[in-house]
């Protein structure tokens, strides 16, 4: 029997940091758990993570989209913040966001981390983002060091 179980450690690793200025106040916080996981537990090198900023978090499939192609890039970890409001405004940009992001995943074949918080209130946004419930962003970005190693032991 073989057992194929990812470490968290790629020191090598190229990560893009997709990340949505829209409720910046919020993603500056996940911006910060995910370099802190890349490099202090990933061991991944300064030199080799880019933190991309767009306008919000429907764009960061196609910023994600475009990482991807470049070749430039072996992972993309997702940030953003999305908040319900009255309207069925989240329910397109969360919707819309997440598929994206897995069509980008798989059409390129690159870990895609999701790290875009769909909260009902700023309450859980903050909760989620270094505080009570963790911080979403450090725990997008080792995913995707994990995927990297899951993926690399499978072709090996
Ligand atoms: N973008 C977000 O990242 N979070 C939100 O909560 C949000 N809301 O609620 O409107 C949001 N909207 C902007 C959207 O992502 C696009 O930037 C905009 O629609 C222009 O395409």
């Amino acid at each position: 029997m073989r057992t194929i179980e990812g470490s968290v450690a790629a020191p090598a690793a190229r990560v893009a940091i997709i990340v949505a200025r829209f409720n910046h106040f919020i993603n500056d916080s996940l911006v910060t758990g995910a370099v802190d996981a890349l490099k202090r537990i990933g061991q991944v090198k300064d030199d080799n993570i880019s933190v991309i900023w767009v306008p919000g978090a429907y764009e960061i499939p196609l910023a994600a989209q475009a990482a991807a192609k470049s070749g430039k890039y072996d992972g993309v970890v997702a940030l953003g913040t999305v908040i319900r409001g009255s309207t069925a405004h989240f329910d397109f940009v969360a919707g819309e966001s997440s598929s994206g992001l897995l069509g980008t995943s798989l059409a390129f074949d690159i870990p895609v981390g999701f790290g875009i918080l769909t909260t009902e209130n700023l309450e859980q946004s903050i909760e989620r983002a270094g505080t009570k419930a963790g911080n979403k962003g450090s725990e997008a970005a080792l995913t995707v060091l994990e995927m990297l190693n899951v993926l690399k032991a499978i072709k090996e």
